[in-house]
């Protein structure tokens, strides 16, 4: 379990459900751009079971250019603050900008997802700290433009291991609590199915750390080169590594189909002797 600002809690493990307010990301670029669409979509997944509701208005796929603050600011802001009265749950904004995340945190998001783990602003673990806001650190190498070429390792577990436990460290020395803090190994971002599926498969190493660790699997290209890339090999494809993640310990999936998802996460908590929510 996690207290967040506001008396707000999150029961582990839980579901994130993403609403990318995006033109070009890799699963639903362009499904939300309209604020209305976007408002609805999250309120359905709040429904089917989401815990958190993950908004980010920049793509991190593969080859992604960078999104300017006022941009991305012109698209989440409108989202978050038709949400937030409507919502009792947490909302997460997932932004490498201390200026988005300043903004998100005016507006009542109650974490930051910051995929560059720090690395992209100097200026993100001070204004995380300053709101008494969760930060989620993720693992990655450069950025979504030069990532792929960095994909290079002896011991993937270990080397991502290590590079979130300096993060982490950054975190904290800036002030954010320790108690607020998610790590996440950045499944896909510098990294090659065979990194992804050693990191799926020893997860439960980076829960030595003692920080709630979180997986996004939700139909990423290593689930598309495996299972296939229809409708149906993408979700049980994302099913069966959602699975994999939650019976490894993971405390937050990150997913797309919030529905379908719910009774894998069920079942495969139930198998690793975790707490049975019904
Ligand atoms: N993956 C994506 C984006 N943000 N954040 C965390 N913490 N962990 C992840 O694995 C993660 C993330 C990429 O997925 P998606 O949102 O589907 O695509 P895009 O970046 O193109 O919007």
């Amino acid at each position: 379990m996690m207290r967040l600002r506001g008396n707000l809690t999150v029961h582990f493990p839980a579901i994130m459900g993403i609403l990318n307010i995006t033109p070009d990301s890799f699963s639903d670029g362009g499904r939300y751009l309209d604020p209305a669409r976007a408002v609805d979509h999250a309120l359905e997944m709040v429904d089917a079971g989401a815990a958190l509701v993950d908004i980010g208005g920049e793509s991190t796929r593969p080859g992604a250019l960078e999104v300017p603050a006022q941009e991305e600011l012109r698209r989440v802001l409108p989202v978050l603050r038709a949400l937030r009265p409507r919502l009792q749950c947490p909302i997460s904004v997932d932004t490498r900008k201390a200026s988005v995340a300043e903004a998100a945190l005016s507006e009542g998001a109650s974490l930051i997802n910051d995929v560059s783990g720090l690395q992209f602003d100097p200026a993100m673990a001070g204004t995380v700290a300053r709101f008494g806001a969760a930060l989620i650190v993720m693992h990655m190498r450069g950025t979504p433009q030069t990532m792929a070429r960095m994909a290079r390792y002896r011991d993937v577990v270990n080397e991502v291991k290590s590079a979130l436990e300096r993060q982490v460290a950054c975190a904290l020395e800036a002030g954010v609590s320790r108690s607020r803090i998610i790590i996440d190994p950045g499944i896909g971002f510098a990294k090659k199915a065979s990194h992804n599926i050693k990191l799926l498969a020893a997860l439960h190493k980076l829960t030595e750390l003692n920080y709630p660790v979180m997986v996004g699997v939700s139909r990423k290209s290593f689930v598309k080169q495996i299972s296939g890339t229809n409708s149906d090999e993408l979700t049980l494809g994302s099913a069966a590594a959602v699975a994999v993640a939650v019976f490894n310990r993971a405390a937050i999936v990150r997913v797309h189909d919030v529905r379908a998802m719910v009774p894998v996460v069920k079942m495969a908590a139930a198998l690793a002797g975790g707490r049975v929510s019904s």
